[in-house]
């Protein structure tokens, strides 16, 4: 007998994984959840509006609206499920927290936490209390600003940032944090597309892809590189589907077969209803987990003899391709087959659908970004783009899937811990401070800087901080280390219980709220993965008469810290969003007439290589990267753990315990694996076994108690959700530049459980 999972996992089974994604399923369910939750009232406001003109914009992930004619139903599964999420009827108020204690809470699953309901008072946990208790708003602001003040300097704070916050909050939240003194702003892309920031600028001079929706409907071929749109961004597929229509093939590159890779059946269409919707990958590469520099420099390889190389452009426009074609002589077939897992004639028809491809989009999501060499993978997509001309013109270019809605936006509003001078010189100019200069922590420099009791006081603008993080313990451990923690929350979760000695939580409105600050209703704004900006207004009633907009919190907080030093008008911007507006189209490179632009319906950022194939690097040309290629490798009886998404969650945001794609129901501690691995390390399906994680530091780090599921999943290579499996996931184990966590690539030792 296979030793028992823990309680929620009681009931887990496990079928097979499904062929396609959607479908009537998908309609079905959002529909059922949403009046579950909502009730009927709400969800017909609530949908009706999602992504719709002058309606709320999906708060779920930052896949892009179509720019002219809308659907009536212009919204997928998940984010229907964000919505009902959020719209919940359940609350946690005072009498919630008097019976639970701390302690209790802690004991109880992130899925329990968040499910008992929308957050609805302002709550203290006074240091050595046992519980949370009410404490008034202008209590909770007096608080912060007397921690912040006796603090010895600003950069003993940290603000963090989830990628859910309005341009507007951001905006006020950088200012705030700058203006007290410190460039401390990690925000959750610090754990996402960094790396992607970090090998853009250096190679185009924007950290941000290079495409619209529209090109990649235009595109002929679409590479879908470490990415699961079927789940993560439902509605990509339908831009697959729009440029498969017109003859565009797809490559897709993944370790699994997700089910959003093969076939898409479209809920919106007749023809989806009736048949098994369209088929998407024209070609699905098994890769090894890692194995991508590898297929990517072995690609350049082969393109470079084929004679595909737009000369022109080349000359033009890019420095270094010399270099980057002498290095790539030194491509080894033996080498790139072990790295990737792949044939060489799989990675030849893969180079000869790029050869004679004329319009070329390369997307990437996180199971390229989350590996120790992230940056050399995706500089040399670049490369390649950059070999065939494919940038800046119609249907092709660079494009990066961002994760959570706003998170783009939220960068191009200065939440970022490494501010770019120029953009420190506008807030100077506007506000008349010397904002700092030197460069602040980010997500992973936060943790140790508590740990190591240089960080007293953290602020958290959304998120949860200490699940979503690297090595579990090792994070809740320093945040607990706090004297203050400020949650600015919409649900409870794992941050709120593992924080500081004193520790508030902040109840706010979310994005479908009917936002009244000020007396007056107010509308925010959001930037999505391809640079459009826009407003979204929510419209069903606060979760609680106590609620208060993230802009509202942070100028209040702003207020009783800072007073009228630097003579910022808090109150007004609170006041008038308008206000603030009218400051970020002063401040912000690229958002000149701001509101005015909004006004109108929106604007797509500035991309000088989309625009112009102008590239503000320091050579003014786009760049070719040599990287050297280094295969991991694992010692033997070890496995490659990769931490992924189930189709019932939302990061930490943990909605049901179902993924149907991949066949697993009412339970989420599993371990995908192959039937060669069970197999060799001597297992089977069904299996209950600890994971044990292997770091050079020799700390034995651990997640037990996962169901083995035999998957159709490379040798070697195995995959479980996250955040369960973070406590795995070594702090130090960063990728090189640009210092997100590696979640894609733990080394781990599987042990059966007792
Ligand atoms: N419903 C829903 N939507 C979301 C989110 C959510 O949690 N739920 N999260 C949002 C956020 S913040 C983000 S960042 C995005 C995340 O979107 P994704 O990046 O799609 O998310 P993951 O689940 O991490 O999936 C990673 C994919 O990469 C593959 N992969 C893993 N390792 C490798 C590798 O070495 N090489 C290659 N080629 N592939 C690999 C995995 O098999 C998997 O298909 O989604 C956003 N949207
Ligand atoms: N092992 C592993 N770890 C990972 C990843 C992985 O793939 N593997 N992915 C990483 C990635 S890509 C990301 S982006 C991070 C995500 O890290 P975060 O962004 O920090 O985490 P979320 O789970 O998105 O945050 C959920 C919480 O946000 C709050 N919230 C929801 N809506 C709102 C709102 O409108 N306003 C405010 N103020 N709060 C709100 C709720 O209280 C909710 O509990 O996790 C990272 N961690
Ligand atoms: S694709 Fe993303 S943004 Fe669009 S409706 Fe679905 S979850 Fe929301
Ligand atoms: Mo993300």
């Amino acid at each position: 007998m296979p030793a028992p999972l823990p309680d929620e996992d009681a009931e887990l089974r496990v079928g097979p994984p499904a062929d396609h994604a959607a479908g009537l399923e998908a309609v079905r369910l959002s529909l059922t959840n949403a009046v579950r939750r909502m009730g009927v009232r709400k969800t017909v406001r609530n949908l009706r509006t999602l992504n719709q003109h002058d309606g709320v914009d999906c708060m779920s992930c930052a896949w892009p609206d179509p720019q002219g004619h809308r659907h009536a139903a212009e919204f997928c599964e998940n984010g229907a499920k964000a919505v009902s999420w959020e719209g919940q009827r359940d609350t946690v108020g005072p009498e919630f927290f008097a019976r639970h204690s701390i302690a209790d809470l802690a004991r109880q699953t992130g899925h329990w936490l968040e499910k008992q309901g929308r957050l609805t008072h302002p709550m203290v946990r006074r240091d050595g209390a046992t519980h949370y208790e009410p404490i008034t708003w202008d209590e909770a602001f007096a608080l912060v600003g007397q921690h912040l003040n006796a603090l010895g300097s600003p950069d003993e704070a940290v603000f963090y940032t989830s990628g859910r916050a309005s341009n507007e909050a951001a905006f006020v939240y950088q200012l705030f944090a700058r203006a007290y003194g410190t460039n401390n702003l990690p925000d959750c892309s610090n754990m996402c597309h960094e790396s992607t920031g970090t090998a853009l600028m250096r190679t185009i001079g924007v950290g941000k892809g290079s495409v619209t929706l529209e090109d990649l409907h235009q595109a002929d071929l679409i590479v879908v590189s470490g990415q699961n749109p079927g789940t993560n961004h439902p509605r990509m597929l339908t831009a697959l589907e729009i440029a498969k229509r017109d003859g565009a093939r797809i490559l897709a590159i993944n370790p699994l077969p997700e089910a959003g890779l093969l076939r898409f059946d479209n809920p919106q269409k007749v023809r989806g209803l009736a048949g098994r919707g369209t088929a998407l990958a024209d070609r699905l590469l098994r890769i090894r987990s890692n194995g991508d520099l590898a297929l990517w420099q072995a690609i350049g390889h082969l393109l470079l003899r084929k004679n595909v190389a737009d000369r022109e452009f080349i000359e033009s426009s890019t420095v270094g391709f010399e270099a980057w074609a002498k290095h790539l002589e030194t491509v080894d077939r033996a080498t790139i087959e072990k790295a990737t897992g792949l044939t060489w004639a799989e990675i030849e028809a893969a180079a000869d659908m790029l050869a004679s491809a004329k319009r070329v989009v390369h997307c990437w999501a996180m199971g390229i970004t989350q590996h120790r060499n992230a940056v050399a993978t995706i500089k040399e997509f670049v490369n390649v783009a950059l070999l065939q001309g494919m940038i800046g013109k119609p249907g092709a270019g660079l494009c990066p899937v961002r994760g959570h809605s706003n998170v783009q936006g939220d960068r191009t509003m200065g939440i970022w811990e490494k501010p770019p001078a120029v953009f420190l010189d506008r807030l100077r100019d506007e506000f008349g401070f010397e904002p700092p200069r030197t460069y602040g922590h980010d997500a992973v420099d936060t943790v140790k800087a508590f740990r190591d009791g240089h960080a007293k006081v953290f602020v958290a603008l959304g998120g949860n901080f200490v699940a979503a993080m690297s090595d579990t313990e090792v994070t809740a451990a320093a945040m607990r280390g706090a004297a203050l923690t400020v949650q600015i929350s919409t649900k409870l979760n794992r941050s709120h219980l593992d924080a500081g000695r004193t520790a508030l939580i902040l109840p706010t409105l979310g994005r479908t709220e009917q936002d009244r600050t000020g007396g007056r209703v107010q509308r925010i704004t959001v930037e999505d993965s391809m640079s459009a900006v826009h407003a979204s207004r929510g419209r069903s009633d606060p979760a609680g008469p106590l609620l208060r907009s993230e802009v509202d919190i942070l100028c209040g907080i702003a207020q009783a810290t800072l007073g009228d030093r630097h003579g910022i008008p808090w109150a007004d911007f609170a006041g008038d969003y308008e206000r603030v507006r009218e400051r970020i189209g002063r401040v912000v490179p690229g958002c000149d007439g701001y509101a005015e632009k909004i006004s109108d319906g929106g604007f797509t950022m500035p991309h000088p290589p989309r625009d112009s194939r102008t590239f503000p690097t320091p050579e003014g040309r786009a760049v070719f990267t040599v990287s050297p290629l280094e295969v991991l490798t694992v010692p033997p009886g070890r496995l490659v753990l990769q931490t992924l998404r189930s189709h019932d969650q939302f990061n930490t945001t943990i909605y049901g315990l179902d993924d149907r794609y991949r066949g697993i129901r009412s339970g989420r501690r599993v371990v995908f694996i192959s039937a060669a691995d069970l197999a060799e390390l001597g297992y089977a399906d069904g299996d209950v076994v600890d994971l044990i994680s292997e770091w050079e530091d020799g700390v034995t780090r651990r997640a037990d108690r996962f169901r083995l599921v035999e998957y159709d999943t490379p040798k070697g290579c195995v995959a479980a959700y996250y955040p369960e499996t973070n406590p795995l996931v070594p702090l130090d184990s960063q990728a090189e530049e640009s210092g997100t966590p590696t979640s894609k690539w733990v080394v781990v030792r599987l042990e059966r459980a007792g």
